[in-house]
């Protein structure tokens, strides 16, 4: 059985390519493939492992002997499932190892544009102290924190916000309930909440889904969080608002993109690059996730299917 790691890994530490290797044989590419070296690298293998490379339908239809594909990712945007499948070729992903971190991010997020810790960085190096007024902010005590999905990642943020003693509601496509939370629709997390977290995988269904209407009918006092993929959001209206001051601010790890994004001029959002995922813990446990989906596949019993 042979293992391919067709894209540059972001982490592949020492400890588990000894037992991947126990495994089976692995091949790691430390670089990222064209479309045409993607479908060499895919096809001269049984499993392949993917972190970065667009597999579209076109390369499916010409990759050859591929019989497992594991996403490293949680999400698995990127990838054609339904043409993988079709063509008999299982696909998983890793879908739990980023859960308390991109919760504890979201927290990060939210209290950095209540507390504006960015301007208040810049204020401090400019040699000046005890300067209050910009800062006036709130507590989370008794605040509505409003989730928008509550899968894995959602439900941690829920109890993270109970403990900071919010009152919690949420929505979620399969009317998940979880402990603590009130499900209420989606129209209602928005016009409900004082903080708003975006926690939703990204696919057809969900491009756009915080939509103008939705993002029209939150308070004036309210701050967005989103630590899905920025194509959930529609950008274009969240910047408006953000601009004319309707709502107070936003904390954002992804944007539909970064060059010439109008968005990013605007002193009342906090941004991150995509790492609200990225703690020691959290690729540590992608490892494990990993390694299990491996195991999986030589004993014969998959697991994290995503189709
Ligand atoms: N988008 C997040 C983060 C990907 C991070 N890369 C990893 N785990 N190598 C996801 O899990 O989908």
């Amino acid at each position: 059985m042979k293992i391919t790691y067709i894209d540059k890994p972001t982490y592949l530490p020492d400890w588990t390519i000894e037992k991947i290797n126990q495994i089976a044989e692995m091949k790691v590419y430390d670089d990222l493939p064209n479309e045409t070296e993607a479908i060499r690298r895919l096809s001269n293998t049984d499993i392949a492992i993917v972190e970065w490379t667009t597999i579209n339908k076109n390369m499916v239809d010409k990759i050859d002997g591929l019989k497992y594909l594991i996403a490293i990712t949680t999400s698995f945007d990127y990838i054609d499932v339904d043409a993988l499948v079709a063509k008999g070729i299982h696909v998983s992903n890793c879908p739990t190892y980023s859960k308390q971190s991109v919760a504890e991010h979201v927290f990060a997020l939210m209290l950095s544009v209540n507390r504006k810790l960015a301007l208040a960085d810049r204020t401090c190096r400019e040699g000046k102290s005890h300067v209050y007024p910009p800062f006036l902010c709130t507590e989370l005590r008794g605040k509505t924190l409003g989730i928008v999905g509550l899968g894995q990642i959602g439900s941690v943020v829920s109890s993270i916000a109970r403990a900071f003693g919010m009152n919690v509601i949420g929505c979620s496509k399969n009317n998940n309930s979880v402990e603590g939370v009130t499900t209420v629709s989606m129209l209602e997390v928005f016009k409900s909440s004082d903080f708003i977290s975006i926690n939703l995988p990204h696919n057809e269904e969900t491009i756009n889904i915080v939509s103008k209407d939705l993002l029209g009918n939150m308070k004036a006092n309210a701050i967005l969080v989103n630590t899905s993929r920025g194509n959930v959001v529609d950008e274009e209206a969240l910047y408006q608002l953000l601009k004319d001051k309707k709502i107070v601010g936003a904390g954002l790890d992804d944007l539909k993109n970064y060059k010439d994004n109008k968005i990013l001029e605007l002193d009342n959002v906090i941004f991150t690059p995509g790492s609200a995922w990225y703690s020691e813990e959290a690729r540590e446990a992608n490892m494990v996730e990993l390694i299990k989906n491996i195991k999986s596949f030589k004993e014969g019993i998959l697991v994290n299917l995503v189709n």
